[in-house]
């Protein structure tokens, strides 16, 4: 069974071009329920062991240095099959190839810059829920 729960963080770019109502309203418009919401910046550390799955990648230190040059908005998501949902909403990680009315393709600039992140299983989201909420901030 698919959880209904996933993880997302709108990151810097969208905030810097005010795009952080725009993309919420997307979200909530197309189903999803927010039960838990914190805008923040994170540390390096935490960016570090957030995307610590690619610290062997080329462009780890330079998705570091954005994840951390200003505030995130970190969600975390419920509606059916939330995962697949929301990775179809929000298109592919290059805006290039992402599909027309997908967040990515609507507000991304590069592959780096990609507006938002969203969780690619069931086990990763509620990792990455835990990771920047505690159970007393979220109401499901
Ligand atoms: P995803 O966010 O679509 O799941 P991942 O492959 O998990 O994509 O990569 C995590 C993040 O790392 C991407 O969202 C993007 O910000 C950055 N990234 C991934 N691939 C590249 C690349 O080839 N160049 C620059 N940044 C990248
Ligand atoms: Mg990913």
């Amino acid at each position: 069974m698919n959880s209904n729960r996933t993880f997302t963080m709108l990151k810097p770019d969208s905030i810097e071009q005010g795009n952080m109502l725009p993309i919420l309203n997307m979200i909530e418009s197309s189903g999803f329920k927010i039960i838990a919401l914190k805008y923040k910046r994170m540390s390096r550390d935490e960016a570090e062991k957030f995307y610590s799955i690619h610290s062997d990648k080329p462009f780890f230190n330079d998705l570091v240095s954005f994840m951390t040059r200003g505030p995130i908005v970190a969600a975390a998501l419920e509606k059916d099959n939330a995962v697949e949902a929301f990775r179809t909403l929000i298109g592919s990680t290059d805006p290039n190839d992402a599909e027309e009315g997908t967040i990515r393709k609507k507000f991304a600039k590069s592959k780096g810059e990609n507006a938002v992140h969203g969780s690619d299983s069931d086990e990763n989201a509620e990792i990455e829920i835990s990771f920047h909420f505690n159970t007393d901030e979220i109401f499901s």
